[in-house]
């Protein structure tokens, strides 16, 4: 299901938007390993125009690792510390295109010349495709997939020149020890060019998950992408977020008419939908966010990835301190800048409920019609979702052995009992949680890559 298992570890990722490579492997020893993750998603490694914007990561220059968030040696030292600590790493690999035409020519953030139709010993002219005008119509897929993405130099994926740099450049992280891809901008590139990439690679068995906004009523879909990979499944995310703002009662239906569970990746919001205004949830609606990441963790649906970003009022602003060439390192006690969701005692223990409960259904559903919903993952765990403005207190039926718990999702790991008959009573708080699992005494070992 998503990403390979992790024995002992399940398979969670979690994205880590704009850290950078050293504060990612300080937090992989610290606290991503310990806390159960498998995988950590970061921003794109490759050298890209110089700014103090975000999306300066998106606009490539070259395939040398030297960018805003560090050096070829920083990100290998990453990779291996954070392999050490259980965790792999997912690079977001940016190929439908180099930079903008508007942006015109430059200096990169290692030091590479370039300018539009030019990057040298790379691209020339004729790696990019006939169209030079930008996409305005996604009803037209030959536009969405051969045009200008926000006037981005669209790559000619179909030659055989392009695919073959673009798989030196994956081929190259494979060897540093990478995990698996998160492919940017999948809708812009036609499926079978991806199959074309993806089979010169050295391991073309690796986990790729496409971005792929699936829109009704476009022609182009994320399950065009599952020859190659996973794909994002939007579609989850805008759901999540309406039934937290109105009633979670009926939530199951978050996953009517989605891709199959084992192909879909699934996230509360990722980097553009926390900024754009509409569609997702984001860290700003608080508490509630934090349950649509309890809902998804302990839900069995997806692929998860738990988002990890910094705060904003700007949808262009980069990290706070940000210099044409370099992103501050990412620090948790700086909170007026870090969101670090991904420390939240709630986010910690759902992580380890639902390594715990893998492998099992949903069962005992239980929902009171408006916004207190309980369901059990079969003999392993049982969950408690409050979306109301009131204190809950119910008895509760469960499938789990007579016993004493501790619920992970309380920062004071308050205990309960069930009872011989499967039953314990509780109070959740307003916008609260409660979890229980059957959580394995000794952490799983295992690292991303290892025979499961
Ligand atoms: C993606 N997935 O398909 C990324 O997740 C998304 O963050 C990227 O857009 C986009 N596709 C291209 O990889 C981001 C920003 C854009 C930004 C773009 C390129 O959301 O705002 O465009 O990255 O840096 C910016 C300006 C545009 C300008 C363009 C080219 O906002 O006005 O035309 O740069 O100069
Ligand atoms: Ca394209």
């Amino acid at each position: 299901l998503g990403a390979p298992e992790v024995p002992g570890r399940g398979s969670t990722a979690l994205n880590l938007f704009q850290w950078t490579w050293s504060s990612v492997a300080a937090e992989c020893t610290s606290t991503i390993g310990p806390a159960g993750f498998a995988y950590v998603q970061v921003s794109p490694p490759q050298e890209h125009i110089q700014g103090t914007a975000w999306w300066t990561s998106y606009q490539p220059v070259s395939y040398r690792l030297e960018s805003k968030l560090g050096t070829r040696a920083e990100f290998k030292n990453m990779v291996d510390t954070c392999r050490a600590a259980g965790v792999g790493i997912i690079a977001d690999a940016v190929i439908n295109h180099m930079t903008g035409a508007d942006a015109g020519s430059g200096t990169g953030t290692g030091g590479s010349t370039f300018g539009v139709d030019n990057f040298p010993g790379i691209y020339d002219a004729s790696s990019f495709n006939d169209c030079r005008s930008n996409i305005s119509n996604y009803g037209d897929r030959y536009q969405v997939q051969n045009c200008r993405l926000v006037s981005l130099q669209d790559l000619r994926t179909g030659s055989n020149a392009v695919r073959d740099r673009i798989a030196a450049y994956l081929n190259d992280l494979l060897s540093l020890g990478v995990a698996g891809f998160r492919m940017d901008a999948s809708k812009h590139i036609p499926a079978a060019d991806l199959e074309a990439i993806k089979s010169r690679l050295s391991n073309p068995n690796v986990f790729w998950v496409h971005e792929v906004i699936g829109s009704a009523g476009e022609p182009i879909q994320p399950s065009e992408y599952l020859g190659s990979g996973d794909s994002h499944e939007f579609q989850y995310a805008r759901n999540l977020k309406s039934y937290m703002d109105g009633s979670i009662a009926g939530i199951r239906g978050i996953t009517n008419g989605l891709l199959p569970s084992d192909r879909a990746g699934v996230f509360v919001d990722n980097h553009d939908t926390e900024r754009d205004g509409h569609g997702t949830m984001n860290y700003q609606w608080g508490q509630k966010y934090i349950l649509g990441n309890v809902f998804m963790l302990a839900y069995p649906y997806g692929w998860p990835t738990v988002y990890s970003g910094y705060k904003f009022t700007d949808r262009d602003a980069g990290v706070p301190g940000s210099t044409a060439t370099r992103v501050p390192d990412a620090s948790c006690s700086n909170t007026a800048v870090w969101t670090c969701m991904h420390r939240k005692p709630e986010i910690q223990g759902m992580v380890k409920f639902r390594n715990a409960v893998s492998g099992t259904s949903v069962t005992s559903w239980w929902d009171d019609g408006n916004n207190h919903i309980a369901f059990g993952r079969g003999d392993k765990g049982y969950v408690v979702i409050n979306n109301g403005a009131n204190a809950v207190t119910r008895t509760y039926q469960t499938s789990l052995p007579a016993g004493e718990y501790t619920d992970l999702v309380s920062a004071t790991g308050t205990r309960y009992t069930v009872d011989s008959s499967g039953r314990f009573t509780a109070t959740v708080p307003q916008y609260g949680a409660l979890a229980l699992a059957v959580v394995a005494s000794t952490p799983g070992g295992g690292e991303p890559g290892d025979p499961g």
